[in-house]
């Protein structure tokens, strides 16, 4: 029986583990839940995860979720495709990097995107401008990173690459609002600020399948 994976269009936490299932080439029952219909919330759902929050991924009668802890069971029961490396160093690097987007990127991502979605960007102007000031210094180390090598680790797209695609797509989205324009924050376009980025962001999206995960209400 296919894994059943339920998500909400837009989640880049839930986009990460759509991402996996397609490089790692799984077979998966799709349940796409409605935040507008609060469909997170209900008893059925809370059961699975208490918080109400997606990603959860069901493989028969175990549930997890957790975006990270997702992709890591993905990955240790169906290894035939590995996205957390072959041997300890690359295994190591690549965490390295997954932590690096949980520590660094993550935060400042929400503290510029939310309030821009939410039509808030004027009174939050100066925490958006301080999550701009530490996102430039960070995608600036993933362009550097970046304009030696295709992915971020290795020879082939793992983890590191999926955990960071949907920050960085989320991102964009939101900059290009009309709310962001006025807050001037020099990220985007890639292609004029961190161009080895913009063409990582190309190579993810080549992926076979990655239109499957692109989320539905962005189309
Ligand atoms: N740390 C969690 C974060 C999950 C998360 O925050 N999901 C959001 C969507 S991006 C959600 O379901 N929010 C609904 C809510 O909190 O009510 C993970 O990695 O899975």
């Amino acid at each position: 029986m296919a894994v059943e994976v339920f998500w909400g269009s837009g989640s880049p936490f839930a986009w990460r583990v759509l991402l996996t299932l397609e490089v790692k080439q799984l077979p998966y029952e799709s349940r796409l839940l409605e935040f507008s219909r609060k469909q997170h919330k209900s008893p059925e759902f809370l059961r699975l995860n208490p918080r109400g929050k997606v990603p959860v991924l069901k493989d028969g009668d175990f549930v997890v979720y957790e975006s990270l802890a997702i992709m890591k069971y993905l990955d240790d029961r169906y290894p035939a495709v590995r996205i957390f490396g072959e041997d300890p160093e690359s295994s190591a690097r690549i965490m390295m990097s997954v932590c690096e987007c949980a520590s660094y990127i993550e935060q400042p991502t929400e503290s510029i995107v939310r309030p821009i979605f939410a039509r808030v960007a004027a009174e939050q102007r100066d925490a958006i401008m301080s999550a701009a000031n530490t996102l430039r210094d960070e995608y600036a180390l993933l362009n550097a990173r970046l304009t030696a090598r295709q992915w971020l680790v290795g020879d082939s797209i793992t983890a590191a690459d999926i955990v960071l695609y949907p920050q960085a797509a989320i991102l964009l989205r939101a900059l290009g609002k009309d709310e962001a324009a006025p807050l001037g924050l020099k990220l985007a376009p890639f292609a004029d600020y961190f161009p080895a980025v913009g063409q990582w962001m190309r190579a993810v999206e080549a992926v076979p399948g990655f239109e499957k995960t692109y989320p539905p209400h962005w189309r």
